[in-house]
C-alpha cells in the first residue's frame, strides 16, 4: 500500500525564494478581482534520504468564494474536509471515498482528495473548488494517515492578506526550516542508535519530520541475546520482517504477525513478520475500529532472539523490500527501509575473554 514507489515525489518549489515584501498587503477589492488559483503543496522531503515533512505548505492561506486551491502531492497524504464517523484511512487513502466531493459547497461538505495509487509517474493535483455561495468562516482540513498534518482554509469576502506568490516564499522558507529541523532529528537519532545495546529503533518522527529508516542500520548482537525493535515514529506504521514478504497476494498481508519463525529462537532464514508497530494514537487516528483491520493490536516492540550467528537481512514490508540480487541469481537483497544483523556466538562461547 505505502509502498516506497507510491511515495515518488516531485518537489516543485524553488529551494531559494526572495521572501522580501511579504509585508506588503493586497489591496484589491474582491468584487474587482477575477477567481484566483491558490497552490499548496501537500507535504515535502526527500526519498533518497528516506524521510518526509508531513505539512501542507503553506497550512493556512486565505481565498475569496469562487476561487480555487489546487494542491501538489508531494508525498503519501490526503486532504480531507468534515472526515466521517463511520470511515477510516482505508477508505480515504485507498478505497476511495463515493461520498466526496470536490468543492467545499458549505461548511459541512465532505471532501476527500487522495493520490491514486499503483500509478506510475506523478499523481495529477488535486483542484479543490471553493463554493461561491460558501459564508465567510475558518474551514479545517488533515491528512487522514499523518495524525499531526492539519491545515487551514480562510475565506473572506473582503481584502485578502496575502497573494498567492507572497504565500509560496514563505511556504518555501517553513519548508527549508523543516528539512533542516528533520536533518537534526536524523543525526540525533543516529548517534543514539549508536550506543544503544539490544536495541533497534524502527522508524522516527517529530509532529512533521519523519525517517522510514532502520537506527541503526547494521546492528550487532550475541546469539542468545534478545534484540527489541522499537517504533518512534508517530506518523506511519512499519513491520520489522526476515524472509519472504508476508502474504503477496494480500495487500494488507503485513499487517498481522505471520511467519513460521520462532522469534524467541530465531535462525534468522525462515520468514518471520512482526505485524504492524504502531500507536494506540495511530490507531484512533485511523479510525481503524471501522476498516477490516480493526483486529489490529497496536504494539510497538517486537524482540527477537537468535540462535544462530550470522548475518541476516531484514526489511519493512511497507517502506522497504525484499527483491532479487541483480548481481548473485538466486540470492536477494533489502531496500528501502532495511537493515542487516550480524549474530555473533554467545558469550558464553567466546573462549572467557571478559571474565
Ligand atoms: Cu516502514
Amino acid at each position: 500500500m505505502l509502498r516506497l514507489a507510491a511515495r515518488a515525489r516531485t518537489l516543485g518549489l524553488a529551494s531559494a525564494v526572495a521572501i522580501a515584501g511579504l509585508g506588503v498587503a493586497a489591496t484589491i477589492p474582491a468584487a474587482a478581482q477575477e477567481a484566483t488559483t491558490w497552490h499548496v503543496q501537500v507535504g515535502g522531503g526527500d526519498p533518497n534520504t528516506l524521510s518526509s515533512l508531513n505539512r501542507f505548505y503553506p497550512n493556512d492561506i486565505t481565498v475569496h468564494p469562487g476561487d480555487t486551491v489546487a494542491f501538489a502531492w508531494a508525498g503519501f497524504h490526503t486532504v480531507t474536509f468534515n472526515p466521517q464517523p463511520n470511515l477510516s484511512l482505508l477508505d480515504y487513502a485507498f478505497f476511495g471515498t463515493p461520498s466526496a466531493s470536490n468543492s467545499l459547497d458549505t461548511p459541512t461538505t465532505f471532501v476527500n482528495g487522495a493520490p491514486s495509487p499503483g500509478g506510475s509517474g506523478p499523481p495529477p493535483a488535486f483542484d479543490l473548488a471553493i463554493g461561491s455561495t460558501l459564508p465567510a468562516g475558518t474551514y479545517h482540513y488533515s491528512c487522514r494517515l499523518h495524525q499531526f498534518m492539519h491545515g487551514v482554509i480562510r475565506v473572506t469576502n473582503g481584502e485578502l492578506p496575502s497573494t498567492d506568490a507572497q504565500n509560496q516564499a514563505l511556504a518555501a522558507a517553513q519548508q527549508a526550516k523543516d528539512a533542516k529541523d528533520a536533518a537534526r532529528l536524523d543525526s540525533r537519532t543516529t548517534r543514539e542508535a549508536a550506543h544503544q545495546q539490544g536495541e533497534a529503533t524502527v522508524g522516527v518522527s517529530d509532529r512533521v519530520a519523519e525517517f522510514v529508516k532502520f537506527y541503526p542500520t547494521n546492528i550487532t548482537i550475541n546469539a542468545g541475546d534478545e534484540l527489541t525493535f522499537t517504533t518512534r515514529d508517530l506518523h506511519e506504521p512499519h513491520t520489522v520482517t526476515f524472509g519472504e514478504e508476508p502474504d503477496p497476494n494480500n495487500p494488507f498481508g503485513q499487517v498481522f504477525p505471520s511467519g513460521t519463525g520462532n522469534p524467541n529462537a530465531y535462525d534468522g532464514t525462515s520468514p518471520l513478520n512482526s505485524g504492524f508497530l504502531f500507536h494506540q494514537s495511530q490507531y484512533d487516528y485511523w479510525n481503524l475500529t471501522h476498516s477490516i483491520l480493526s483486529a489490529a493490536v497496536p504494539r510497538t516492540h517486537f524482540s527477537v532472539t537468535f540462535t544462530t550467528p550470522g548475518t541476516y537481512d531484514f526489511y519493512c514490508a511497507l517502506h522497504g523490500a525484499r527483491i532479487p540480487d541483480p548481481a548473485n541469481p538466486g540470492q536477494f537483497i533489502v531496500v528501502g527501509m532495511s537493515g542487516h544483523i550480524t549474530v555473533l556466538p554467545a558469550q558464553g562461547d567466546e573462549g572467557g575473554g571478559n571474565h
